[in-house]
């Protein structure tokens, strides 16, 4: 068995559902009411990609808020991967995604980014094109996209898989 540990940094817009879809990861739990996320906190998970490979993730959840902005350096150091997510449900706006892009990527300028298109299951209220989400993951070169929710758990084991597998197979360059 070999183990590995992989630092992943969750970031995106304050109400996106970084929180939920980490615990809904974390604890298969969702809750329709919870605190905003006062600055950082992380959470360990333990995957096996392969049967002889373990990966320990140490996945960190951020606030988004801009009056935290200075701890943007302690979060991003030593990651090696990131979920970036955003609301379905929200009018898309290119530059929030890039300033995102911008903040995980600040100490490593390939940092492998899954974009994380979040809040599948409110079909009615969806606002956000494929082609506009297509186009920012080209425009960012991130390696993939995926649509989840953090309420009915689509694809969120899948999300944290895949960002786990990515770094995976990028560790050696
Ligand atoms: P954040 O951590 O990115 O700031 P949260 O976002 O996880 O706090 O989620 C913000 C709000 O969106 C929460 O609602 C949460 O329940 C809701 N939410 C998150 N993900 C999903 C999802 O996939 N589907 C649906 N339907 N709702 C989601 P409240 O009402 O507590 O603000
Ligand atoms: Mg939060």
């Amino acid at each position: 068995m070999k183990n590995y540990f992989f630092k992943i940094l969750v970031a995106g817009p304050g109400g996106a559902g970084k929180t939920s879809l980490l615990r809904q990861y974390i604890k298969n739990k969702f809750n329709d009411s919870q605190l905003m996320t006062i600055g950082v906190d992380f959470y360990l998970k333990e995957l096996q990609i392969d049967p002889d490979i373990n990966i320990s993730l140490q996945l960190w959840d951020f606030g988004g808020q801009k009056h935290f902005q200075d701890l943007h350096k302690q979060y991003v150091d030593g990651a090696k991967g990131a979920l970036l997510l955003i609301d379905l449900t929200r009018v898309f706006q290119t530059e929030k995604v890039k300033k995102w892009v911008d903040i995980v990527r600040m100490k490593k300028d390939d940092l492998p980014i899954v974009f994380i298109a979040n809040k599948v299951d409110l079909e009615d209220k969806i606002k956000v094109k494929d082609e506009e989400l297509n186009g920012a993951m080209q425009e960012f070169k991130m390696e993939t996209l995926l649509k989840t929710s953090a309420k009915t758990g689509e694809n969120v084991d899948k999300a944290f898989e895949t960002i786990a597998k990515v770094i995976y197979n990028h560790k050696n360059d």
